[in-house]
């Protein structure tokens, strides 16, 4: 059974200073998603990891002086920001008496309080069960540590309950029903592809990644001042100046270290990203830690394979910012307010021009009946002029780019009667004889 528990959760901060990045930076967004995580921050103690401790990873001084702060605080929950062993969290719970957590089982926990659809579920609950698989260890049997958590809400809880055999079976079938959503979601990819060029929001947790769909868009998705507030992808249609469209994604947001329990659930969600045509990387320029999330982006992009999608730049909430910011300021990369709507058009303009090169003029006849490919040229091209040339033909004069025509072509039966396409094709030809 669940065990549900109402009242709000104290929790204490360890953490250890390690010896890459800044320790500014680390605590912060520590502190951001303990609070996104709904608990309170009650204390802090920063451990030099100087001496490594097996056992329990800290000192038995430090353990000491952790304990007294808790006591005080009546904190109900330790969070390390490092790594910790399944004994170590064992040992510690020990000598604490209250639960301890990690970084890991904190972002764990954040995206099981967020997943709402069921797809969404059964991810997190995947990336919790494979977690917890590695942690199985003898003597870890008080039901106490099978709760979750913050909050302890969340998908997979009752699994949670289950020996490791049981774990396994349950891993299984959640694997083999993703794979059928991932299956899906490639066939419906596959025919959004055919006609129109995708475009992902990626960038940091929090960068306003869905605040800017939304204002592209014109949609209602729920943007949040929370990390991971988005999980499930959302697609819409954009409309790009010279009638071109294409189709906007956005997805669950990256962090420092992504765990790779969640990298490997979050699959199907992540190849939206790994097979797009662009990606607008949202950056919050309010962030004094831009740069560093934007490196944590990348290696993020890099790991699931999207760090060759040709990459548009966005600095966002620059309402925010009373001084002028010293950014570059070029095609590449452009800066927006997307709550204010400022610097849209500009990067309208880029997506539009990333997406598509310069339109050339082509001629194409369909038939009259043809009422889906005729709604699907308007949707692809600008039409110039439409003529009906007899009883059943219909002829229509466009502006599309090659590539487009070349898809449409493909997929639909029209016929292209003249056009800069032909005469490439046909110098291809002379040239191949
Ligand atoms: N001032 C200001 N706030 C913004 C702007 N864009 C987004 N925000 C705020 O930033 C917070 C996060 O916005 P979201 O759009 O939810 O961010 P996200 O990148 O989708 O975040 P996740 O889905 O959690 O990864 C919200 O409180 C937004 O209102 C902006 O241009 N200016
Ligand atoms: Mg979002």
């Amino acid at each position: 059974m669940i065990e549900l528990k109402e009242k709000s959760t104290n929790a204490h901060l360890v953490i250890v200073k390690s010896s890459k990045g800044s320790i500014e930076y680390d605590n912060e967004e520590f502190i951001s998603l303990t609070l996104s995580a709904g608990a309170a921050v009650k204390g802090i103690t920063y451990v030099d990891l100087r001496k490594f401790v097996r056992r329990s990873l800290i000192g038995k001084g430090k353990i000491k002086e952790i304990k007294d702060e808790v006591d005080l605080n009546c904190a109900d929950l330790i969070v390390f920001n490092y790594s910790l062993s399944a004994s170590q969290e064992r040992n510690l719970e020990q000598y604490f008496k209250i639960r301890v957590i990690d970084r890991t089982r904190l972002i764990l926990d954040i995206f099981a309080q967020r997943a709402r659809t069921n797809t969404g579920k059964l991810q997190v609950e995947l990336a919790q069960l494979t977690h917890l698989s590695t942690r199985l260890i003898r003597g870890w049997t008080h039901l106490e540590r099978q709760k979750g958590g913050i909050g302890l809400r969340g998908p997979g809880e009752t699994q949670l309950e289950t020996d490791r055999r049981l774990i396994q079976d349950r891993i299984k079938s959640i694997k083999s029903k993703l794979q059928k959503i991932r299956t899906q979601r490639q066939t419906t990819r596959k025919s959004r592809n055919k006609v129109m060029k995708n475009v992902a929001l990626v960038g940091y947790t929090n960068a306003g990644k869905t605040t800017l769909f939304n204002t592209l868009c014109g949609a209602n998705a729920m943007a949040e001042d929370k990390l991971f507030a988005t999980l499930d992808p959302l697609f819409r249609p954009i409309n790009l100046p010279k009638n071109r469209k294409a189709i906007l994604s956005d997805t669950v947001g990256f962090i420092k270290e992504l765990p790779s329990e969640l990298i490997e659930a979050f699959l199907s969600t992540l190849e939206e990203v790994s097979n797009a045509d662009v990606l607008i990387h949202v950056l919050d320029v309010s962030d004094r830690f831009m740069f560093e999330n934007k490196k944590s982006v990348n290696e993020v992009l890099s790991t699931i394979g999207a760090d060759k999608i040709p990459v548009i730049n966005v600095y966002n909430k620059i309402d925010l910012m009373k001084e002028k910011i010293n950014l570059i300021n070029d095609a590449n990369n452009i800066q927006i307010s997307a709550q204010d709507g400022l610097g849209i058009e500009n990067l309208l303009h880029s997506i539009s021009k990333k997406i598509k090169p310069e339109p050339i003029t082509a001629l194409i006849r369909i038939n009259i009946n043809q009422s889906k490919e005729r709604a699907l040229i308007y949707s692809q091209s600008s039409v110039i002029q439409e003529n009906m040339i007899d009883n059943n033909l219909l002829e229509m004069t466009v502006e599309i780019d090659i590539k487009s025509l070349k898809k449409m072509k493909k997929y639909i039966n029209i016929d292209v009667v003249e056009s800069k396409l032909q005469v490439l094709e046909q110098k291809l030809k002379k040239n191949q004889e």
